[in-house]
């Protein structure tokens, strides 16, 4: 951890089980799974910014693009991100992990329909990264 750049929150995932290729990956706004990870919230947007890549300006602070899973259906690696903050006013900690069934497109994609609470063409809003296949809240280890 100390070679990070200050401001940076290095997060390693380890995800099986999923279908070979890319997977939206994001931290939604709330940790509530009642009805599954459908009640979790849209992404977590505390600067009501629009959707897009994490290397964007103009992205969600819950925006880390895409996980992408081997023939094997597994997905790892590490992604350092400038605006994951796990403590302060914009902390994540509270909040969930999000892995969709889709790619994301980065908001670079069809805007075609109005956003629905889940997942429309709503490219600046979803990056119609489809359905949601996973998720859990995020916490600090004790
Ligand atoms: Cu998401």
């Amino acid at each position: 951890m100390a070679m990070l750049p200050n401001d940076t929150c290095q997060i390693t995932y380890r995800v099986t089980g999923l279908t070979p290729g890319a997977h939206g990956f994001h931290v939604h706004e709330k940790a509530d799974f009642s009805n599954g990870c459908l009640s979790a919230g849209p992404h977590y947007n505390p600067f009501n910014k629009n959707h897009g890549a994490p290397t964007d300006e103009d992205r969600h602070v819950g925006d880390l693009g895409n996980i992408v899973a081997d023939a094997d259906g597994v997905a790892e690696g590490v992604i350092i991100d400038h605006l994951i903050k796990l403590s302060g006013p914009y902390s994540v900690v509270g909040r969930s992990m999000m892995v969709h069934a889709d790619p994301d497109d980065l908001g670079k994609g069809d805007n075609s329909q109005p956003s629905p609470p889940v997942n429309g063409k709503a490219s600046k809003v979803t990056g119609n990264a489809g359905a949601r296949i996973a998720c859990g809240e995020i916490k600090i280890a004790s």
